[in-house]
């Protein structure tokens, strides 16, 4: 028997505004606020380079009610092009772009299915075989109401059964809950895949039948992190199979940046930029700066936080891949009187009572080494007592890093 292969995208937010973002320079910014249409064409390439067999959008296509002149204009085109590649496209309206809504009317063209406000059936028939797609869309804004009651049971073995629903699993306090459901009662309809929208956040709820998130297509802020896009599923008589594509035209994420050995200004730097290398695309970074060491609080404390970013900005630069320093927090700096701070303190009065003599003795495999020697110069008092305070500083950072 054949299989089936279609997109599942959801909250899209097409023309999110990022008011949040400030300081960026113009360019940055335009590509940011532009980021929302980038995915959205990614995700209308990939279609039709894939040639899937329809599409499914389920909700949050626009991120306001008056849906955007241009979000709707870049919808429309994304639209024409799967109808001159001959995709069908199924649309359900969610709570940001509910049916309420005041909007200027775009006709969409006909390889487009839009569901009404009741729950109701779409069918198409592909490569053989009957697809029942079944989904509504927001009448307004706040739909509490339970709709999975109103979906059909399946009761066509020889078809593929697809849900499409834009809300939460009742009990899930994180978001708005919106035509709240619980797993039992989508997997009681018998369906081959639950496609689901409004939790931006990618997950899978239920393997077999799949009954998943996709997450939205491009994040915009902080909390929506790390890669986003959709996913490509195909259906076939044994099973689904899924393959998560991404649409971030950029990406909001957050570094740890370890500031063991930071003493200096330039080795801060230093370090921000070696993390920053972790991500080697567009992105919009928080860093936040752990393993304090009392050298690295102090050089903290002598300039203000909003001066070391501003300083970070200007090092990294408009470089390609454009990386955006968003913040810079401080972790708490590392407790001194804590069990590896007491272990710290008795090595260091070890070493306080040293003479140079010991010193020497120490360094001894370096200064009588045959190979070495002839590129030293004899130890002079200054540089005793530099080796002296490295190794206080390398010794406090490696103890505190076993708490
Ligand atoms: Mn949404």
């Amino acid at each position: 028997m054949s299989s089936i292969r279609f997109i599942h995208a959801a909250d899209l937010h097409l023309d999110s505004p990022f008011k949040g973002m400030t300081g960026l320079p113009l360019e940055q910014l335009n590509r940011l606020r532009a980021s929302t249409f980038t995915a959205f064409e990614n995700l209308i390439d990939h279609a039709c380079e894939a040639s899937v067999d329809f599409v499914l959008f389920v909700g949050d296509i626009y991120d306001g009610e008056d849906r955007s002149l241009r979000a709707q204009l870049k919808f429309q085109e994304g639209m024409e092009k799967l109808a001159a590649a001959n995709i069908p496209a199924f649309i359900s309206y969610g709570n940001h772009d509910h049916l309420n809504g005041t909007w200027t009317r775009f006709e969409l063209p006909s390889n487009v299915y839009v569901f009404d406000s009741d729950v109701s059936e779409a069918k198409l028939h592909v490569g053989g075989k009957d697809v029942f797609i079944y989904g509504f869309s927001y009448k307004e804004r706040h739909v509490r109401e339970a709709m999975i009651d109103r979906y059909p049971t399946a009761d066509k073995e020889e078809a593929y059964h697809i849900g499409m629903l834009h809300g939460s699993l009742a009990g899930d306090g994180s978001h708005a809950v919106y035509a709240p459901f619980t797993k039992r009662e989508l997997l009681a309809k018998r369906y081959d895949y639950w496609a689901l929208g409004h939790i931006h956040l990618r997950q899978i709820l239920h393997e077999d039948p799949p009954i998943v998130y996709p997450g939205n297509i491009q994040g915009r802020h902080r909390l929506e992190s790390g890669v986003k896009g959709f996913y490509e599923v195909e259906l076939t008589e044994v099973g689904a199979s899924l393959v998560f594509i991404d649409t971030s035209a950029l990406i909001f994420d957050h570094l740890d940046v370890s500031c063991v050995g930071v003493h200096h200004a330039n080795e801060w730097l230093a370090a921000c930029q070696e993390a920053l290398r972790q991500i080697d695309r567009p992105c919009v970074v928080d860093l936040v700066m752990g393993d304090i060491d009392e050298d690295a609080f102090e050089l903290f404390s002598q300039t203000s936080a909003d001066e070391w970013l501003e300083v970070l900005r200007e090092v990294v630069g408009e470089s390609e891949p454009f990386r955006w320093i968003q913040s810079i927090s401080f972790q708490q700096p590392v407790e001194q009187n804590s069990e590896s701070g007491v272990l710290v303190q008795s090595v260091l009065h070890e070493m306080d009572d040293w003479t140079d003599t010991d010193w020497k003795d120490v360094l001894k495999e370096v200064y009588q080494h045959a190979r070495t020697v002839k590129y030293l110069d004899v130890l002079t008092e200054e540089e005793l007592t530099e080796i002296q305070e490295d190794a206080t500083r390398i010794l406090r950072a490696e103890l505190s890093r076993l708490k």
